[in-house]
């Protein structure tokens, strides 16, 4: 299983997002907090140097302890960086005090960019931050499809297509990111990657699969869960696509417990998506 997605709209938004930057302010880089470092852009990093705060988002359904590493290590580094959970509205003060003294002294209010990979929730941020309901938000990759300048909240804020990179260094990566739902599910082989995400959870955070699916002992977890749960074939086999969707509805929702995918800063060696912060 090869995992790409780099369609053209992508290659667009990255042209107006490189001509939106000069705009603005500054960024707001949005990070997905079960994938901390594996949704950080590479191809985002280099384009500015204007101020950026890093927003880790979906801090409910990421492991708290990961999360805190991650921030405490970003702000080591000299970042700004904020956690939020947009489901509950956390953080979202302490990113808006953030703001503020980050651009105290300017005259106009701060237009910022927000940018960042499919599906992290940009656009759920921006209206958080500006206390509407102004930008489309959706629980898939590719829902903003252009750029819109929302305001409210004393910011003005531009949206923009969430966007990747033409290609991924290494398929872990990738998977990663499959999982939490920033690539399309359609150009996934579904089975491949749930299959994948059990094995990885039996390993770091078995917890939580027990207690969804119960004790699981046969060597292909897909294949005992489908059964499980009746994802049955006319003929009695199981339909692993329809097992692996249930699964990976359940990661990412929740249901399968609050899980980081990506290593701690201390555990991850040469990161090609840090050293230039
Ligand atoms: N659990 C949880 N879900 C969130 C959070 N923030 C956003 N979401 C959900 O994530 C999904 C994606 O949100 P969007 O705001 O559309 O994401 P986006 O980054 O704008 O996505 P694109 O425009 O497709 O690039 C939606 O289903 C949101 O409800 C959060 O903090 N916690
Ligand atoms: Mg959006």
């Amino acid at each position: 299983m090869t995992i790409q997605w780099y369609p053209g709209h992508m290659t667009k938004a990255k042209r107006q997002i490189q001509e939106a930057l000069k705009l603005v302010d500054g960024l707001l880089e949005v990070v997905d907090a079960r994938v901390p470092s594996s949704s950080r852009n590479p191809d985002l990093l280099e384009l500015t140097a204007k101020p950026r705060i890093i927003v880790l988002t979906k801090t409910d359904l990421a492991d708290p302890a990961k999360t805190k590493e991650w921030l405490d290590f970003w702000q080591s580094q000299g970042e700004r960086a904020v956690g939020v959970n947009l489901l509950q509205g956390r953080g979202v003060g302490q990113l808006r005090n953030v703001v503020a003294r980050t651009f105290a002294g300017s005259r106009r209010q701060p237009r910022l960019l927000v940018v960042g990979i499919p599906n992290v929730g940009k656009s759920a941020l921006i209206n958080a931050l500006t206390r509407k309901k102004g930008a489309q938000v959706g629980a898939r990759p590719g829902v903003t499809r252009g750029k819109q300048w929302l305001s409210g909240g004393g910011m003005l804020l531009l949206d923009s297509p969430g966007i990747l990179w033409p290609r991924f260094e290494d398929q872990e990566t990738a998977r990663r990111l499959a999982a939490v739902a920033a690539i399309r599910d359609e150009v996934l082989d579904q089975a491949g990657l749930a299959s994948w995400l059990l094995n990885w959870l039996r390993e770091h955070y078995p917890q939580g699969l027990q207690e969804r699916y119960g004790r699981l002992e046969a060597p292909s977890a897909l294949e005992e869960i489908g059964r499980k749960r009746g994802c049955l074939l006319p003929g009695g086999e199981v339909d692993l696509h329809q097992a692996a969707a249930f699964v990976l509805k359940d990661f990412r929702t929740g249901k399968l417990g609050a899980v980081t995918l990506d290593q701690s800063p201390s555990e991850v060696q040469g990161c090609k998506n840090w050293k230039n912060t």
